[in-house]
């Protein structure tokens, strides 16, 4: 079966976040068709969006999948139904999960449910420097190197949480 890299976006600030980004990884690895192949730590960052809702706890996930992408996107959002996400309609509002495909393979996607690259995480220093920790030699869409993004990033409010065990 042909298999691709993904990179997944992990974000929580809803319950205990930082136990629930860990089992989401879990979660990841026990999707059909796939593992999990490396993960970044763990990261506090301050909300991006309505600022009356708790910093977020941010990663990045590697995996290697035989699903395609619109499979995919279906069982990431069951996993964040799993882990009680509710759907309120409000942009950018507080969520005990997020998954969000960040790049598939060198797939450029553009449907109605689907954008990859995702929109705008070359403007998120929560995605760019735990992506960076884990693909530190990547070339971006455009052809420049990662490092090249990360430098650009505020990393305002953004910490680098240590390891529980
Ligand atoms: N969709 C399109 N492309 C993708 C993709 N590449 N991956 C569609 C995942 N989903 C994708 O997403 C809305 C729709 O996007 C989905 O139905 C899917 O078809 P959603 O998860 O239901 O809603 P959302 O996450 O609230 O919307 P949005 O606009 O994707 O929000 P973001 O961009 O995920 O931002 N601050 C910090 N510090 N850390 C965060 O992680 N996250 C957000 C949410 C806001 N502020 C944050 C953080
Ligand atoms: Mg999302």
């Amino acid at each position: 079966m042909h298999k691709e890299h993904v990179y997944i976006g992990v974000g929580s600030n809803l319950g205990d976040s930082y136990e629930t980004v860990r089992e989401a990884f879990d979660a990841l690895n026990e999707l059909p068709y796939t593992r999990l192949l490396t993960s970044s730590s763990l990261y506090s960052s301050k909300p991006m969006g309505p600022q009356n809702q708790p910093d977020y706890v941010n990663a990045v996930s590697l995996i290697e999948t035989g699903l395609e992408p619109e499979e995919l996107l279906t069982l990431l959002q069951d996993i964040e139904l799993n882990f009680g996400r509710e759907r309120k309609g409000e942009r950018w509002g507080a969520r005990t999960l997020d998954l969000d495909i960040l790049m598939f393979g060198s797939k450029q996607i553009s449907t109605e449910t689907l954008t990859v690259p995702h929109i705008g995480m070359a403007q998120r220093e929560f995605v760019m420097v735990p992506l960076f920790e884990i693909a530190q030699t990547m070339v971006m869409p455009d052809g420049k190197p990662i490092s090249q993004w990360v430098a650009k990033c505020s990393l305002d409010g953004l910490k680098r949480l240590r390891p529980s065990n």
